[in-house]
């Protein structure tokens, strides 16, 4: 194989902002990776382009570790998530011209398959309980077995991942900074009664997924895992912000209720404590947030010998070249759990053509070499960058509350 020639970062907002860089070796291969971070794009992008960029030309694209090694170690500033989504965008893009250079699919090379079917969750929400229910019946109709549940909260407006239709939410909005209130009490009020309506209208047979955003403190999170125990949920996600390791050891003590983590981890030392203590049961890091494939399939193997499953994170804000990526690598790890699946827009899959399908409730990779995933450049110069900001929450009385 040839070296690398040539390394782009490509910015385009088809509906959101999305950082994507492209390799192509001398004898023409292509490879790409997702360098997005959601409200902070341009930090990433010149990162790769002042800094990664120009160390990639000339080498060897077959040396995936070294060249992780190699940004990783040789920055001596490691971790962080502005690092770790550059890193994860030049592992995947050489992962990508791997399997492209094989003439596989990635998963081939990472074992081949371990099952038949990515399982995947989608979003139900709604400003209302009964508006969420409507959700759900739709998801279940399109054939998803299992669905995370929000809702709004009476007296709150504007909560986080509860919008009226989930299809066209995007977790970070374009223009001003937008701000919400929040109120803990009336939070833990309503989960209960939330899923009680759930659990009653559609029975045990749908896995039901709860995300709490990381607002709790630990023993608000235990709390909520108690009084939620008989909905016997799949997981209760990020109860507590995210690098309170030691305190699950607190939640743990006081509920069963499954607790998964992971979405904003950089790397395996974000995640060591909570996956060897068994603190946790899924984890969830991100390809384009935790330092690519390489690195990601390194967590998801320390998970497997304490027996935490995987459940990616699979928000609109990561491209489809990480989905891809995620997909991959569901299909080929022994202890996979269950896959986040967000759809995107149609503007976006326009951008990023791909042979990855939804069916029956399972996410399937395909079978073409590589990820699987094209970055049409054409079309993506036609939708510029737009700064955009995740909200934030502040409490009744005026305080910037935890996400
Ligand atoms: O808030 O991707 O589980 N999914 C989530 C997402 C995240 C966004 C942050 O960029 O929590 O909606
Ligand atoms: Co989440």
């Amino acid at each position: 194989m040839s070296t690398i020639a040539a390394a782009e970062v490509v910015v385009c907002s088809p509906g959101r902002n999305f950082v994507t860089l492209k390799l192509t070796t001398g004898d023409g291969l292509t490879g790409l990776g997702d360098a997005t971070l959601n409200g902070r794009e341009l930090a990433v992008a010149a990162y790769l382009s002042e800094h990664v960029c120009p160390l990639l030309a000339g080498r060897d694209p077959a040396r995936i570790e070294d060249t992780w090694q190699l940004l990783y170690k040789g920055a001596y500033w490691r971790r962080g998530p502005v690092t770790m989504a550059a890193i994860a965008a030049v592992d995947t893009a050489l992962w990508d011209i791997k399997a492209k250079a094989a003439g596989m699919p990635l998963y081939q090379l990472l074992g081949g398959r371990s099952r038949d079917g990515v399982l995947a969750y989608a979003h139900a929400s709604g400003e209302t309980i009964d508006d969420t229910l409507a959700s759900v019946e739709r998801l279940l109709e399109r054939g998803y077995r299992a669905v995370r549940v929000q809702s709004g909260v009476p007296g709150l407006e504007g909560v986080y991942g509860a919008v009226a239709d989930p299809r066209a939410y995007e977790p970070a909005a374009a223009g001003e900074l937008q701000e919400s209130v929040w109120s803990t009490e009336e939070y833990l009020r309503h989960v209960p009664t939330l899923l009680s309506a759930v659990r009653e209208r559609f029975g045990f047979s749908v896995d039901l997924l709860h995300d709490v955003h990381h607002r709790l403190t630990p023993i608000e999170a235990a709390r909520l895992g108690k009084s939620v125990e008989e909905h016997a949920l799949f997981w209760l996600e990020d109860p507590v912000p995210a690098e309170r390791q030691a305190a699950y050891r607190l939640i743990r003590r006081h509920t069963t209720t499954p607790l998964a983590v992971g979405e904003v981890f950089n790397s395996i030392w974000d995640c060591e404590q909570l996956i060897s203590e068994g603190l946790i049961d899924y984890i969830r890091t991100a390809v384009t947030h935790a330092g690519g494939v390489s690195h990601v399939r390194r967590i998801f193997a320390l998970a497997e010998l304490h027996d935490v499953r995987t459940g990616s994170h699979g928000a609109t804000d990561l491209s489809p070249v990480c989905l891809a990526a995620a997909l991959h690598l569901d299909l080929a790890v022994p202890n996979f759990g269950i896959q986040e699946h967000m759809p995107h827009s149609e503007q976006t899959d326009a951008v990023f053509p791909h042979d990855y399908r939804f069916e029956d409730g399972y996410l399937h990779p395909g079978e073409g070499p590589g990820l699987g995933v094209e970055l049409d450049e054409e079309l993506a110069a036609k939708h510029p960058y737009r700064r955009a900001y995740l909200p934030v929450a502040r409490r009744r009385d005026g305080t910037v509350h935890s996400w």
